[in-house]
């Protein structure tokens, strides 16, 4: 069993294609940890926590030269909302998102807000609309204080491959800060996936008939990040689901068979206004404050989710 599980762990990551730009990624990520890791000339007491929060989908290309591959439905909302609020919290974001999804500060922009918040005045200029001037001035304002202050590293990935040899890198490269680190695993990770060494070079041609394509299963990897990759990291996973009978039952699968911290438990078409928090014996149902407009559920989430890293950092102290 054991074994199966290592060969099929080997295998993904032997056939993955190599990340292209592998060492500008390492290096980008061992700056960034050891800037926020010794802010105080190695005091580790008061160094900062560093968090990954992984967010968006990931796809399974079906061509290496891709022309078509299977997605799902992640917008990247939970992640670029909980990185604001785990900045505010203190702590050191390392964003790794799925290319041209949600971003951290841009929630309340419009859908196209290069060509709806600017209007051209004459020939040579350009200016904020009116209404959206608010909005961008605190985006900018946000993101550049969180970038330029080494507080946020945005990492983008698109496949699966991308995915899980960037989420690999990063977690090794945090396992040094021990109970410090935190993993916040809201992107929906594909299950399947065509190997690489099986998939077809070119575009796959219509005009025969049906198509047929093996998909094999993703190696699980959520207790190999636990166990040997950042074993003393505080980590938390997502389980989604849209039959609420198995979400239960599958949240407590994942918190024992991957030894997951915190699991948050969500359903499809209630994911912006409920989530369920998993972890020990206890099941905590986390809702937005719908008498307020702007609300939404990843604040009272983090809240929550802070003080359960804080009580876990205390506990391996001791
Ligand atoms: O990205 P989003 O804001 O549209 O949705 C968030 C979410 C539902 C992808 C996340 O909360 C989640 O449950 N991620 C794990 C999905 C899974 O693989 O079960």
């Amino acid at each position: 069993m054991e074994s199966t599980r290592n060969e099929e762990i080997s295998s993904f990551f032997d056939s993955a294609p190599p990340l292209k730009n592998r060492d500008n990624i390492k290096h980008k990520l061992n700056e960034f940890i050891r800037l926020n890791s010794s802010p105080n000339g190695g005091d580790e007491e008061k160094a900062r926590r560093i968090v990954c929060v992984t967010s968006g989908g990931t796809t399974v290309p079906l061509e290496q030269r891709c022309v078509r591959y299977i997605d799902n439905f992640s917008s990247g909302h939970r992640g670029a909302a909980s990185t604001e609020y785990l900045l505010k919290a203190g702590y050191a974001v390392i964003f790794l998102y799925r290319r041209g999804t949600f971003q951290p500060f841009c929630r309340s922009l419009p859908d196209d807000p290069f060509l709806e918040c600017f209007e051209s005045i004459d020939p040579k200029n350009i200016q904020v609309r009116q209404q959206h001037s608010e909005a961008v001035k605190l985006a900018i304002r946000d993101h550049h204080t969180a970038v330029a202050g080494g507080l946020l590293l945005k990492l983008p990935f698109t496949t699966i491959f991308e995915y899980l040899q960037m989420l690999q890198m990063t977690a090794l490269s945090l396992s040094s800060l021990g109970p410090h680190a935190m993993f916040y695993l809201a992107a929906a990770v594909s299950d399947f996936y065509v190997p690489w060494k099986s998939m077809a070079e070119h575009k796959i041609q219509s005009g025969s008939g049906h198509l047929d394509i093996r998909l094999v299963q993703v190696p699980k990897l959520l207790s190999v990040l636990r166990k040997e990759w950042a074993p003393m990291a505080f980590c938390i996973s997502f389980k989604l689901e849209t039959d609420s009978r198995i979400l239960q039952e599958k949240a407590e699968m994942a918190l024992r068979k991957y030894g997951m911290h915190v699991v948050v438990a969500n359903e499809l078409l209630t994911r912006k206004e409920e989530v369920f928090v998993v972890t020990g014996n206890l099941k905590i149902t986390v809702h937005r404050d719908k008498t307020q407009v702007d609300s939404d559920v990843e604040n009272p989430l983090i809240e929550l989710l802070v003080n359960r890293h804080s009580v876990y950092m205390k506990e391996s102290d001791t």
